[in-house]
């Protein structure tokens, strides 16, 4: 699984363009992961577009998450589901799901990481990173200490995410993180594939600079 570049869908601040129009440009601009990522869409919608969005990423052997919805991860069999600490829990999810589907968790402290490694998650979600507008709950940034605290406490990998873009890049890279989840600074980008293509080559330039 690569996690380089993982892109989370938004459709409101994407300038009219819906989850599929979002996912289909990211993938265009080499983003590794997609998630479906909406937190009023009704079940049922959310369904049929995580179907379409799961077909796309399949033609390009992309990975699919699906955030918080556990049972819609099960009904169109994403590759896996994105979990924060206040969502169903981790061992619920493996419950619902297939031995093979993906788990992710949210954390900010090491704590946190260590006891969801523990608890079997495939990968961690570390953030707010640097400030952000896009989740109003988000909390404190976290900085890039912290990250590098977590990345040290586990072995399975470590996604940064929060106010990321091309500019403070390679200092999330070079603290440990396995790659970067972004929503404003590709989804809010007046042309999303640009955005992308731009960020994942300077992700591939960075992570060879450090041989990694
Ligand atoms: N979780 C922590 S920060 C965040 C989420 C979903 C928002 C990330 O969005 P952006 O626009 O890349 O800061
Ligand atoms: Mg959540």
């Amino acid at each position: 699984m690569n996690y380089d570049l993982y892109i989370i869908t938004d459709q409101r601040i994407s300038h009219g363009k819906s989850h599929l129009e979002v996912a289909e440009a990211a993938l265009t601009g080499g983003a590794t992961v997609i998630q479906f990522r909406d937190k009023e869409m009704e079940d049922s919608e959310a369904i049929e577009v995580c179907r379409k969005i799961y077909e796309l990423t399949k033609k390009k052997g992309i990975s699919f998450i699906v955030n918080d919805r556990v049972e819609v991860t099960r009904i169109v069999q994403a590759d896996g589901v994105h979990l924060g600490q206040e969502d169903q829990s981790l061992d619920f999810a493996r419950k619902i799901l297939n031995q093979n589907q993906i788990i992710g968790i949210s954390v900010d402290t090491a704590e946190q990481a260590i006891e969801a490694e523990k608890e079997g998650a495939d990968y961690l979600g570390v953030g707010p990173i640097y400030p952000t507008a896009t989740k109003l709950d988000a909390g404190r940034a976290l900085g890039v200490t912290r990250l590098k605290e977590i990345k040290e406490a586990v072995s399975i990998p470590v996604i940064a995410i929060g106010g990321i873009d091309e500019d403070n890049l390679e200092e999330v890279l070079r603290a440990g993180a396995d790659g970067v989840a972004v929503i404003s600074a590709v989804v809010g980008a007046p042309d999303i594939t640009q955005a992308c293509r731009k960020l994942k080559n300077k992700i591939e330039y960075i992570k060879k600079k450090l041989n990694r």
